[in-house]
């Protein structure tokens, strides 16, 4: 945490920057503390699978983009639509099964979606998206945009034949996409260990002549600083990059996997925890004179009203009408 962050062109300053930071990742902790709260009081439905950990990730990578740029993504979705500007209000009634939500209240959890952002979901099959990112960035190249795409998913996407076909192509036609994988080093309750015969998933970038970097993923700066390489590269050169993003889930795998699960022990995961983006840039600031105690609480809560603002929205909010049941939805 030793690096200081690189500023957007023209921008802000370190200190505005970290603290845009600070704001982007308590808002998705306290938003998912919330959720979880939602979903014991059967507010929400079906699956929830929260991003509590990883937050360091969406807010160093979308800090990067243009708004004309596009984010595709998996399940583990909240963080990142928050980070890509989608509001509270309309994630928390997505996750109500509400009218307002940003699908109409019938993707759910999984299936964020906002065209208006060029943020194009939220998918639940594990790595099923990952060749949408290809055709995404092979069209920005053919109409001659020099837009990126960037697509987050799973470790365990990498194991998925649609990772390797679409980054082959990627490869191959040299198309602006990167490709972010979130390495929480659990598949649902599945360590990489037991599931890969190769854990440097860096290692397939090179199988498909495509640059890759890892990443220590808990240091908000690290992040920005490789997606910015990886953006750059996109944008001018229309290189594809494949970033492993080191980071760390504090959670089960969704809400119906326990806090902890059973397949990792409570000292692994006190130990990563000492480790919380959060705390990381925290202490930045703090060592850094840009942040004391009053202003660390006012900022969370600011925040934490934000979130109960978008609470009550989602619960005033109506449920879709019946004839809503087959719109946007192929029957046939
Ligand atoms: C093709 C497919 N197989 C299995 C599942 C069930 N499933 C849902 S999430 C998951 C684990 C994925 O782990 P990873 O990609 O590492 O992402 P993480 O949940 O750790 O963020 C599995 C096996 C699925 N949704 N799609």
């Amino acid at each position: 945490m030793a690096k200081k962050p690189t500023k957007s062109p023209g921008s802000k300053s370190d200190a505005e920057l970290n603290r845009a930071f600070l704001r982007s990742m308590l808002l998705q902790r306290r938003f998912e503390e919330r959720s979880a709260e939602a979903y014991a009081l059967g507010k929400i439905g079906g699956f929830c699978h929260l991003y509590i950990g990883q937050e360091a990730i969406s807010t160093g990578a979308l800090s990067v983009l243009r708004p004309d740029d596009y984010v595709v993504t998996a399940y583990r979705d909240h963080g990142q639509a928050l980070a890509r500007g989608m509001t509270p209000r309309a994630v928390m009634a997505e996750l109500f099964g509400r009218r307002d939500g940003c699908s109409g209240g019938k993707g759910g959890s999984m299936h964020l979606f906002d065209a208006k952002l060029n943020f194009l979901g939220g998918h639940g099959i594990v790595g099923s998206h990952i060749p949408l990112a290809t055709g995404v960035a092979f069209a920005i190249k053919y109409r001659g945009g020099d837009q990126v795409c960037l697509c987050f998913f799973g470790e365990a996407a990498v194991n998925i034949g649609a990772f390797h076909e679409a980054l082959n192509m990627a490869g191959l036609w040299k198309v602006p996409a990167v490709f972010i994988i979130e390495n929480n080093r659990y598949g649902m309750g599945t360590a990489v260990s037991r599931a890969m015969a190769n854990e440097d998933v860096n290692a397939r970038a090179a199988t498909y002549n495509i640059p890759a970097e890892s990443v220590d993923a808990q240091d908000v700066f690290a992040v920005r600083d490789a997606v910015t390489r990886a953006v750059d590269l996109a944008r001018a050169e229309k290189t594809p990059t494949l970033l492993e993003m080191r980071t760390y889930r504090f959670m089960g795998h969704s809400m119906s996997d326990a806090v902890s699960g059973t397949y990792r022990t409570k000292a692994e995961l006190e130990q990563e925890m000492r480790r919380d983006p959060i705390i990381l840039l925290h202490n930045h600031m703090t060592e850094a004179g840009e942040i004391d105690d009053a202003a660390y609480a006012k900022l969370d809560e600011e925040i934490k009203a934000e979130v109960q603002d978008a609470w009550d929205f989602a619960d005033a909010s109506p449920e879709p009408e019946l004839e809503e049941l087959y719109a946007h939805v192929v029957v046939d």
